[in-house]
C-alpha cells in the first residue's frame, strides 16, 4: 500500500473554534497526523511517499488544474488570497486566525448573493458555512499539498496499485463546490474520485465512513450518475453538519438514484454501524464500479471527544477487511478523528485490516 502524505501539513495549525457562544481549543490539530505517522513506524503496512503541490505529476498534472474541477474559480481564488485580505483588513489580524462571523442566509430571506461584498469578512461569510472552521497564514499551503497527495494517490490507483492512501490535513469532506467548513477546505476525497473519472474510468464510488454527513462530497456529485456517494453518519437531525445528510436524499436530475445516506442515532455502537456498513457495501456493489474513493474518518470511535458512535479500535481491522473485500481498486483519504492518542492506532488498523485481506 502507498501513502502519500503531506509534508505541509502542520501550517495549518488553527488556533481556536466557536462552539456555542465561546472560543474551545481546536480539535483539529497536527499531532493527529504525527500520531497515524509514528503508528506506521511501529506497524509499516505502507510504504511513505511524501507529497507536495510542486511534485505532483501524471493525472491532471497541474495541481490547480484538478482542483478547478471539482471547486469553483472565484472559491478558490478567494482561498489563495484569503490571508493576504485578512491581514489587509486590519494589520493587526496577523496574529489571529480568521473565523466568519456574519454570513448571507438563503436568498429566500432576502440577502443578496448577486451582489458580492468586498469586505473580507462578508467575504468569508460567503464562503464558510461555520465558524469552526480557523484559516491562517499557512492553511491555502497545506490544503494545496493534501490536493497533491489526494491526485498522487488517486495516479497510483491508475496504475495498478489496489490502494492507495492520501494522508494529509485539514481534512476534506465537508467542503463543497465554493465553500469551506467543518475543518475542511479542499475536498479530497472529490478530487480523487474526479481525477478518476478523467482519467477513463466510467463509474466511481464513493462511501464515507466519517461520523459526519460528507456534505461536500455529496454536493459535488449530486446531480451526476457517473459517481455514486454513500455516507454513514450521524443523524443530522441532531449531528453536525445538521442541514444535509438525510436518508430522503437521492441525488437529483440525472444522478437521482445515485446518493445514499444511512443517518444513524448518536450513540449507535458496532453491531448496528456493523449491519449498516453492510448496506452500504451492497449498494456500491450494486453501482458496479471501477474504483472506490473511503474518506476515512476515525471519529467513530468510542472516544471521540466530538462525536457519538461507540466503536472501538479492533472494529477497525474489520472495517479495512470489509472494504477490501469489496476487490475495488481503492483510494482512501484521511478525514476526521479526534481523539489524538488512538487516531494512529485506529487509522492503521483499517490498513492492517486490508492487508489481511489482500496478503
Ligand atoms: C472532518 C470532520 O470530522 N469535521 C467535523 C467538524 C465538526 N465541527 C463541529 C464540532 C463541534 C464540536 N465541539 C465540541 C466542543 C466540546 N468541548
Ligand atoms: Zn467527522
Amino acid at each position: 500500500m502507498k501513502i502519500f502524505h503531506n509534508p505541509r501539513h502542520a501550517e495549518h495549525t488553527g488556533r481556536q473554534e466557536m462552539f456555542r457562544g465561546r472560543l474551545v481549543d481546536c480539535h483539529e490539530v497536527p499531532d493527529r497526523l504525527k500520531f497515524v505517522l509514528d503508528e506506521l513506524q511501529r506497524r509499516p503496512v505502507g510504504t511513505l511517499h511524501p507529497v507536495g503541490a510542486e511534485l505532483a505529476l501524471g493525472v491532471a498534472a497541474d495541481v490547480d488544474a484538478a482542483m478547478a474541477r471539482v471547486h469553483a474559480p472565484d472559491y478558490l481564488a478567494f482561498l489563495a488570497n484569503a490571508w493576504r485580505d485578512w491581514v489587509a483588513l486590519d494589520p493587526a489580524n496577523a496574529e489571529r486566525d480568521a473565523l466568519p462571523s456574519v454570513w448571507p442566509l438563503p436568498s429566500r430571506h432576502g440577502f443578496r448573493t448577486d451582489a458580492p461584498p468586498l469586505n473580507f469578512a462578508a467575504r468569508l461569510g460567503q464562503y464558510a458555512f461555520d465558524s469552526g472552521t480557523p484559516l491562517m497564514a499557512g492553511s491555502w499551503a497545506a490544503a494545496r499539498a493534501g490536493a497533491a497527495c489526494a491526485l498522487a494517490a488517486a495516479q497510483a490507483v491508475l496504475a495498478g496499485e489496489r490502494v492507495a492512501m492520501a494522508l494529509t490535513r485539514p481534512p476534506g469532506h465537508h467542503a463543497g463546490p465554493d465553500y469551506m467548513g467543518g475543518y475542511c477546505f479542499i475536498n479530497n476525497a472529490a478530487l480523487a474520485a474526479q481525477a478518476l473519472r478523467d482519467d477513463g474510468l466510467r463509474r466511481v464510488a464513493v462511501l464515507d465512513v466519517d461520523y459526519h454527513h460528507g456534505n461536500g462530497t455529496q454536493t459535488c456529485f449530486y446531480e451526476r450518475a457517473d459517481v455514486f456517494t454513500a455516507s454513514i453518519h450521524g443523524d443530522p437531525r441532531t449531528e453536525y453538519p445538521f442541514f444535509l445528510g438525510h436518508a430522503d436524499e437521492l441525488g437529483a436530475g440525472a444522478g437521482e438514484g445515485f446518493n445514499l445516506n444511512l443517518p444513524l442515532p448518536r450513540g449507535t455502537g458496532f453491531e448496528v454501524w456493523w449491519a449498516t456498513l453492510q448496506t452500504a457495501l451492497q449498494a456500491v456493489r450494486d453501482f458496479a464500479p471501477q474504483a472506490l474513493v473511503v474518506p476515512l474518518g476515525l471519529d467513530t470511535f468510542e472516544g471521540d471527544p466530538i462525536s457519538g458512535f461507540r466503536l472501538r479500535s479492533a472494529d477497525y481491522v474489520q472495517l479495512g477487511q470489509a472494504l477490501a473485500q469489496l476487490g475495488l481498486p481503492t483510494v482512501l483519504t484521511f478525514e476526521g478523528g479526534y481523539a489524538v492518542a488512538e487516531v494512529g492506532v485506529n487509522t492503521v488498523n483499517v490498513l492492517e485490516g486490508w492487508r489481511n485481506i489482500q496478503g
